[in-house]
């Protein structure tokens, strides 16, 4: 097969991610800080790989200096991670700052810099403070959206000088679909309509955190911008049948638009309006509420991308008693010969970059936006060792650069896609598979009092750094 030679623009990203939670570990944090993931964590340590969980994690609180070298040996122009709310703070009413917490931040912004590496920060990577759940609902409740724009503000007062890159959630849909849709994580409870009121309270969050990025913006880095990270999955439908393109647009509706379009577009779909009505699960707004929206859009999104969706119209009745779920309009497609990761039980088409490149050029104004994550995670990666010990991960390569490829592709269409940011930076800690996919540049070896070692993909992600170019195999798409 023809090999390729791609050109990467000077000015692009190429970065890597993680998150508070995944990597920090609970070293100095206070009893009353748990977010949602250390209560989860807690109550059923057993649902978790091994029983292992966010308690240590990486130990990145305390190995933030030696992970940073080696970000700067490889050369990363950019790093993200979160702010962990829970830990932010003192007291989550009056937003009062736990200066130990942040004086750390402070110290992780300054020596990324120090090393060349430029900061990207989230506001919310799932690190709900626990009392908030228990106190009020969590995102259910409208306090909890002013709770979060106070919170916000401190943020951007303490780091706005030195942070240009900020994000309101990562994956906002998140939490609350494996929650109160799918009943799958803690406390396991089925409901749409809460489903569908957090969906909203995190749009109306991410717009209250824009108004009052933009009030502040004139002390803030030159350049400074916000924005969301979504996982928009690129829905295909099974045929071109109007019952199978049917299930991809109302599967687009429920899990793509209810996020793009008000974070994008200021406004939600008429049709989804419509079919939240029809199912009474409608969220409890307000014309202000939809006014704060329209006039906060972000600034650039962060979008996710792993594997595409495939759908077709659902073939099954519909028992009348199920309370209502969007998949009454569509039930999954397996592409027959799809290339999988079988490790995480995700299809691997790197083609959903540019679809989606294409897409927002499109539909969303060519809005500015990066590739916020995507990566593959692979268990028992120590069977790659070679004799030097150095785990030779060429899968990662050969899936980054197919990824990769899809980006510069759209570029060449004009895409306004600025960046790739590669998940993850090192190994880190799951929802539930704790340390069983591997994602990482860098090894973490838990067997050895987590010691850190490079991976063969770290090597190469220095290369393509460096050069700006990387070579891909010509393939046909499934
Ligand atoms: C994304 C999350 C990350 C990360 C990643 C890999 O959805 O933003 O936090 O976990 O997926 O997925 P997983 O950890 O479930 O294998």
């Amino acid at each position: 097969m023809a090999r390729q030679t791609w050109k990467i623009p000077d000015d692009f990203i190429l970065g890597a991610a993680a998150s508070a939670w995944q990597t920090e570990g609970w070293d100095g944090k206070r009893p009353t800080q748990d977010s949602y993931l250390d209560m989860w964590y807690k109550n059923d340590p057993d649902v978790w790989h091994d029983g292992y969980g966010p308690a240590v994690a990486t130990d990145f609180y305390n190995r933030y200096k030696e992970d940073i070298q080696y970000m700067k040996d490889i050369g990363l122009t950019h790093y993200r991670t979160s702010i962990n709310w829970s830990r932010f703070l003192l007291d989550y009413e009056t937003a009062e700052v736990d200066e130990v917490y942040a004086g750390y931040i402070d110290d992780v912004i300054d020596e990324l810099k120090r090393c060349g590496v430029e900061p990207m920060l989230c506001l919310e990577h799932y690190e709900i403070p626990t009392v908030l759940l228990e106190q009020y609902g969590g995102w259910g409740s409208k306090h909890v959206v002013g709770l979060f724009a106070a919170y916000a503000e401190k943020a951007f007062e303490r780091y706005g000088d030195r942070v240009k890159y900020w994000f309101t959630f990562n994956e906002p849909i998140v939490p609350q679909t494996r929650i109160y849709l799918d009943a799958l994580r803690y406390p396991y409870e089925q409901n749409t309509k809460k489903w569908m009121q957090w969906n909203y309270h995190k749009a109306l969050a991410t717009a209250k955190a824009v108004a009052i990025f933009r009030k502040r913006k004139p002390s803030f880095r030159e350049g400074a911008k916000i924005g969301v990270i979504l996982n928009p999955e690129v829905a295909y439908a099974r045929s071109s049948a109007p019952h199978d393109q049917k299930a991809a647009q109302v599967y687009d509706l429920f899990f793509n638009r209810v996020f793009l379009d008000p974070s994008i577009k200021g406004v939600y779909p008429d049709e989804l309006m419509e079919l939240m009505a029809k199912h009474d699960i409608l969220f409890d707004h307000d014309e202000e509420e939809l006014s704060v929206i329209k006039r906060n859009t972000v600034d650039f999104v962060g979008v996710n991308l792993y594997y595409p969706k495939r759908v077709q119209a659902p073939s099954r009745q519909w028992n009348e008693s199920t309370p209502f779920h969007p998949a009454y309009y569509y039930e999954p497609f397996e592409l027959p010969g799809r290339k999988m990761n079988p490790f995480r039980g995700w299809e691997i088409c790197p083609r959903i970059v540019y679809d989606m490149a294409m897409r927002l050029k499109y539909e969303y104004g060519n809005i500015e936006w990066l590739i916020a994550e995507n990566g593959m995670g692979v268990e028992h990666e120590e069977r790659f060792k070679n004799e030097e010990g150095v785990i030779q991960d060429d899968y990662r390569i050969d899936f980054i650069s197919a990824h990769l490829r899809e980006a510069m592709k759209g570029i060449a269409d004009g895409a306004n896609c600025k960046g790739y940011m590669l998940w993850a930076f090192t190994d880190n800690v799951s929802p539930m598979n704790a340390f069983k996919n591997r994602y990482g540049l860098v090894e973490i070896r838990l067997e050895n009092n987590r010691s850190r070692a490079l991976k063969k993909s770290a090597c190469f992600y220095r290369d393509i750094i460096k050069n700006r170019r990387f070579e891909t195999e010509e393939f046909r798409y499934k």
